[in-house]
């Protein structure tokens, strides 16, 4: 319970640092529409933004060396070197998420209906 309790403020705590960050909003950016995979690097997203429609399932694949996560609100993989994480979108709205372990690596899902 206080673990997810502690988990849920966190993930509340950084994509509030993120949504208010003015020098870079990632719902200006020019989604990619219809990909459902990204890539996890050293140390970005790629695509970055996506558009997806609701009910589509998002893949993220680890290429890079390093360790990472996707850490979004309803989501969070664990923080891994390899692999593949992956999340159902069932809700039209943004979804913004980050990496815990790297400032700056920040991606997003446009869910539309
Ligand atoms: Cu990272």
């Amino acid at each position: 319970m206080i673990r997810r309790l502690t988990t849920v403020l966190l993930a509340a705590s950084t994509l509030g640092l993120l949504a208010g960050c003015g020098s870079e909003n990632l719902e200006d950016i020019d989604p990619e529409v219809g990909v459902t995979q990204v890539s996890v690097e050293d140390y970005r997203y790629g695509p970055r933004v996506i558009q997806v429609p609701a009910g589509t399932e998002v893949t993220w694949t680890w290429e890079g060396n390093d360790r990472h996560n996707v850490v979004g609100e309803g989501f969070r993989s664990d923080v891994i070197r390899g692999g593949t994480f992956a999340h159902t979108f069932t809700e039209p709205g943004w979804y913004l998420y980050l990496c815990t372990l790297h400032a700056g690596m920040t991606g997003a899902v446009s869910v539309v209906e």
